[in-house]
């Protein structure tokens, strides 16, 4: 019998939209991975188009989830977190962190905050400051340009040139124990790329996929759940970036013809090709 990996995330559930939690369960899943889920809220739909949708925080249940966990000694191999519900939600996941980890485990940190120069709605720098913190425990630390600029204080721009990603990409080792996959490198017309930097080694890899001019909510997700799984089969951070940018970029080519679906991604049709992905990475 084969040990099964088993990982924790934390992050929202939008009931309806396609991100976050219903977008990770399946993903990660599909790695054979058993996935366990903490929600940090319960949104009738995600933030980014929609307006009027309820919004329950869970700040208070965490920890008393974390407590029967530990009666029920639950330890993780990863946990990996995405959106959070609120600030103080930051010192309980470091907590939970701490508790439930197992002995050389992995941690996977999306500080999902902010995309196209702006905070999601309910954000600003002081969560920003402290998702810094939450950051530093992360062993793969998975920033889009904005939620780097935010991080760093630094103005952002719509498009950084190859040096200033790089430069980027290296202030941000304060902001993680080993690897950040720094998103959203645009200087290259026809490619959208992610510098994979090790900051033990001092090491930058840029990886890039076919751009689709498509403004898709919740492909950071699916991005990072296909990096999670990645990794937590054993791929090294740039094929875990390959399998990861080339997965989001099928889903969001499902997704381009239907105008109706601005929302999220189709990543249901093509969870398949990962199969072939993880066998060519
Ligand atoms: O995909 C990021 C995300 C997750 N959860 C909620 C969001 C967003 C982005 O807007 O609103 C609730």
């Amino acid at each position: 019998m084969t040990k099964t990996t088993k990982i924790l995330t934390i992050q929202d559930i939008s009931c309806y939209g396609q991100c976050s939690i219903t977008v990770a369960l399946p993903i990660i899943s599909a790695f054979g991975i058993e996935t366990a889920v903490l929600p940090s809220a319960v949104l009738s739909t995600h933030t980014a188009g929609f307006t009027d949708y309820t919004f329950r925080d869970l700040t208070e249940d965490l920890p008393a989830i974390q407590e029967h966990w530990e009666k029920e000694e639950i330890y993780f191999d990863a946990i990996y977190t995405g959106y959070i519900g609120s600030i103080k939600q930051l010192d309980y996941i470091k907590d939970i962190i701490k508790s439930r980890l197992k002995e050389n485990g992995k941690v996977f940190v999306d500080p999902a905050m902010a995309d196209y120069g702006e905070f999601y709605y309910g954000f600003d720098q002081e969560f920003a400051d402290k998702m810094g913190k939450l950051c530093k425990l992360g062993d793969y630390v998975l920033p889009n340009t904005t939620e780097a600029c935010y991080l760093l204080h630094r103005k952002w721009k719509p498009d950084f040139t190859k040096d200033e990603m790089t430069e980027i990409a290296e202030k941000l080792s304060d902001f993680t124990k080993k690897y950040v996959i720094l998103k959203g490198d645009t200087h290259k017309k026809d490619q959208l790329g992610m510098l994979v930097s090790d900051k033990t080694s001092s090491d930058i890899q840029f990886v890039y996929n076919d751009r689709i001019d498509h403004l898709s909510h919740g492909t950071g997700d699916v991005f990072a759940s296909a990096f999670v799984g990645s990794s937590m089969i054993g791929k090294t951070p740039t094929s875990s970036a390959k399998i990861a940018g080339e997965f989001t970029k099928k889903a969001i080519e499902e997704t381009v013809d239907d105008e109706t679906h601005g929302y999220g991604v189709k990543f249901e049709r093509v969870l398949p090709s990962l199969h072939d992905l993880i066998q060519k990475y």
